[in-house]
């Protein structure tokens, strides 16, 4: 499998059903509804549904209810990134190569086109009714995009991430790992799992999706850390660096360069490990080739 061109195509392909997902820029609220949708246009990898589509479809799953909730996770993903560009957070103009949405919008645009994504993503997600209605598992996989999402999940995390600002290396090990599982792992951990609840998985099934998707999430944000100091204008879409000007305390600020790596490289390994405990004969090809490539990747 060449990983590089079909992380590409499947990309593209995630794109067409996300754009089928957003709302129609009219009436008088249409300034966020345009904002909304200029954040979830600029791009991006599009993981959390790859992940989200392909553990689904590797653990069975055949039918289109699994879309709404592709969308929904990367509106969530979306706006995370909005609220956290903001001047009170990281305060940073550009993302995924063009200007930020408070920049183009203003402040309070962003504000709110940040809390239009986080709802509609829920309101996206219960048009899977539309498509099952009698599907006791749509009820299940939006309480955990709520729950991932909320206090016990990303915003859980990024509340200790921004207590823990100007720390530098004097942050434990264990305040660090606490801020990446819920900031980072805990959407990962939900397109993995929603893929696992969705597809009909016993409760052991979609708990070791949770475990791999842990691995994978740590490993993408110490991924993240380090391509804040290697990484370039271009290859990144944002300004280098901004973990320093923040004075954020990362893993590579914690445990140096080499050691970080080394920890990126440990932890995918361990994901692919872990995907032979998801039992049976699933082909899990593309997840092992994703989880490699995502190691060296530079953006
Ligand atoms: C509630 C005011 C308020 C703010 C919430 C929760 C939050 C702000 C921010 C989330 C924290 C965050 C941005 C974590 C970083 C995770 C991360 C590495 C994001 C980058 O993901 P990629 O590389 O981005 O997948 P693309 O652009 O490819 O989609």
């Amino acid at each position: 499998m060449n990983i590089t061109e079909e992380v590409k195509v499947r990309a593209a392909r995630i794109n067409d059903i996300i754009e089928q997902y957003l709302p129609q820029e009219e009436g008088f609220q249409k300034t966020v509804l345009s904002a909304m949708n200029y954040s979830v246009r600029a791009g991006g990898k599009r993981l959390r549904p790859m992940l989200m589509e392909e553990t689904y479809r590797c653990l069975g799953g055949q039918t289109d209810v699994i879309q709404p909730f592709m969308a929904a996770i990367e509106m969530i993903h979306t706006y995370s990134l909005v609220h956290d560009d903001l001047p009170a957070m990281d305060n940073d103009e550009y993302r995924r190569g063009r200007k930020t949405t408070h920049a183009v919008y203003g402040e309070a645009m962003g504000i709110l086109a940040g809390d239009a994504l986080l709802t509609y993503a829920f309101e996206t997600a219960a048009l899977a009714y539309t498509i099952e209605p009698e599907n006791p598992a749509i009820g299940r996989a939006i309480a955990l995009l709520a729950k991932k999402a909320g206090i016990y999940g990303m915003v859980g995390g990024q509340t200790v991430d921004v207590e823990s600002e100007k720390m530098g290396e004097t942050i434990t090990r264990e305040k660090l790992d606490f801020i990446y599982r819920l900031k980072t792992g805990a959407l990962m951990e939900a397109s993995m799992m929603i893929g696992a609840i969705l597809a009909g998985c016993s409760d052991a099934q979609i708990s070791v999706t949770e475990h791999i998707a842990a691995k994978v999430g740590l490993a993408f944000q110490i991924q993240d850390d380090i391509l804040d100091v290697t990484g370039t204008f271009e290859e990144l879409g944002k300004p280098i660096g901004s973990d320093v000007r923040n004075e954020k305390a990362t893993y590579v600020t914690y445990a140096g360069m080499e050691a970080s790596a080394a920890e990126v490289e440990r932890l995918s390994k361990d994901a692919v490990g872990a995907l032979a405990l998801l039992g049976g004969e699933e082909d899990t090809e593309f997840l092992r080739e994703l989880f490699i490539y995502l190691i060296s990747r530079k953006k």
